[in-house]
């Protein structure tokens, strides 16, 4: 196995102990920090996002392949000049107004920063002025809405008609996620797109910016 191979298949596998020794040898071997990213840990999350989606990878040991992503490009940050890191676009995430389950938007927001966008989270219980100040500050291409409960669903709603009445839902899409949500239910509400999960998120942001 070459040392890139190595490293992905360090990340699909989640073992977030080795993957700084890997990274290390790899750098102390020659290896270009961006070659080390790209064909390591990102060619290792690249494996990891089929096999989420056909169910042959869960929850968890997604979260410890995005763990021991995030490991390796911590080391690596201060080795890559910058301009380097060419992002695919800015996404902000947060759970809306009243809800305080994060474990899916952060699962989403990991995916993902590993597919190349860069996310700005907000939190849970994010109010539809936060979202307004987000835009208004961090400029994103997308704004990614999680919701857990049928009683906060809604609050989906909300924030796009605020959007909408400061006049700003124009400038960015809008993705919606979350068990009780469906397309359907995006369609109503006026939001972009609907992502079924983590996977579908990254696929629908693809397809949002192209
Ligand atoms: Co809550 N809870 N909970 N809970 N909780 C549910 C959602 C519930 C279905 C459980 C049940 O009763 N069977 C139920 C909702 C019922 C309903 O509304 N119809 C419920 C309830 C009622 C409550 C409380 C009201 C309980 C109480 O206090 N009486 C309370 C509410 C608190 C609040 O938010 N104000 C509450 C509290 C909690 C905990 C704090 C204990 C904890 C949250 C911890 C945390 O998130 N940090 C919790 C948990 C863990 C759950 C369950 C068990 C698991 C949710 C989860 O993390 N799933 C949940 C039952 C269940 O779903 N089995 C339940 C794993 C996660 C990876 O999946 O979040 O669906 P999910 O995310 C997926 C997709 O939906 C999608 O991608 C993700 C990855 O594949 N996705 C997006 C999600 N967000 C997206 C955004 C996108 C795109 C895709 O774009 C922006």
């Amino acid at each position: 196995m070459s040392k890139f191979e190595n490293i992905a298949q360090c990340v699909l596998d989640g073992e977030f102990k080795k993957v700084k020794g890997l990274v290390n040898k790899a750098m102390d071997d020659g290896a270009k920090p961006m070659d080390i990213i790209n064909e390591g840990l990102i060619g290792g999350m690249n494996l990891v996002t089929p096999l989420f989606k056909t169910g042959e990878m869960f929850v968890p040991e997604v979260m410890k392949s995005a763990k021991t992503m995030n490991i390796g490009m911590e080391l690596l940050k201060e080795h890559i000049k910058e301009g380097d890191l060419v992002t695919k676009g800015v996404i902000v995430t947060g759970t809306v107004k009243g809800d305080l389950h994060d474990i899916g938007k952060n699962l989403v927001g990991m995916m993902l920063e590993s597919s190349g966008y860069t996310v700005i989270d907000l939190g849970t219980d994010i109010e539809p002025e936060d979202f307004l100040k987000a835009i208004e500050e961090q400029k994103p291409d997308i704004i990614g809405m999680s919701a857990l409960l049928t009683t906060t669903m809604m609050n989906i709603k909300e924030t796009i008609d605020f959007l909408q009445e400061k006049g700003v839902r124009d400038k960015v899409k809008i993705m919606i996620g979350g068990a009780p949500i469906s397309q359907e239910f995006a369609d109503q509400v006026g939001a972009d797109g609907y992502g079924e999960d983590a996977a579908a998120a990254v696929e629908l942001c693809d397809s949002l910016l192209s």
